[in-house]
């Protein structure tokens, strides 16, 4: 039952953001970030959002011989064919801030015209029983959006002060929390990630 309540989980994440976001979601299960642990980041080496949430899922659930879960994310934007994509965290450079990534966005997209700036968060969430799980529940999620001119809001982490929310017409650093997760990509793939998990139960 890798999804009881009393059933640890190690996180496999050392972003404070989506552990927060991630352990609202799931609240009344035992989730705890990998930190607690002293687990060493794994290296993101894939070259696909699935790879790298895998990798962190196992390298976690190796040092902790827990049930692991990891979230891999990031931002694709049209006008960037793509770009930041899955080296969102690390766009202005390796230790870059989210001051400094999304300082670097709005620089590549000075000058171009709000009806070009579409974007999306894109996330993959990754289950593992153990290590050598060979077959991780995997889900994902994707929230549209835009970029905006520059920064507003001060809730979330990374791009949220840049990316517009059409539905709430906002951008996502104003988002309430509990908002934020009732539709991002994130809240998105991890709803469908207890679904999945819960049938192969079965
Ligand atoms: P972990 O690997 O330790 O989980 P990380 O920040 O390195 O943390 P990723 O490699 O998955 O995680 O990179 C995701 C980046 O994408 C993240 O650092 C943000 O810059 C951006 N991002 C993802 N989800 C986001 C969200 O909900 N709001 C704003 N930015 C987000």
């Amino acid at each position: 039952m890798p999804l009881s309540s009393s059933q640890q989980i190690v996180l496999a994440s050392s972003n404070l953001g989506k552990i927060k976001e991630i352990q609202a979601i799931l609240a009344g299960h035992l989730i705890v970030p990998q930190s607690v642990f002293n687990v060493i980041d794994a290296e993101e080496t894939g070259s696909t959002f699935v790879e790298n949430a895998i990798i962190k899922a196992r390298n976690a659930a190796l040092h902790c011989k827990l049930p692991s879960i990891a979230d891999d994310s990031g931002l694709f934007v049209d006008a960037l064919k793509g770009a930041p994509g899955v080296i969102s965290a690390r766009y202005a450079g390796v230790g870059a801030s989210d001051q400094d990534n999304v300082l670097k966005l709005l620089q590549e997209l000075e000058g171009i015209p709000d009806e070009q700036r579409t974007a999306r968060f894109i996330c993959v969430m990754v289950f593992m029983e153990h290590a050598e799980d060979p077959f991780p529940v995997i889900a994902q999620g994707v929230w549209e959006g835009r970029i905006l001119n520059h920064a507003i809001g001060t809730n979330g982490f990374g791009y949220d002060p840049v990316f517009w929310v059409p539905e709430h017409k906002c951008a996502s650093a104003e988002l309430s929390a509990t908002v934020k997760n009732s539709i991002s990509h994130r809240g998105q793939a991890l709803r469908s990630l207890t679904t999945l998990i819960k049938a192969r139960e079965l």
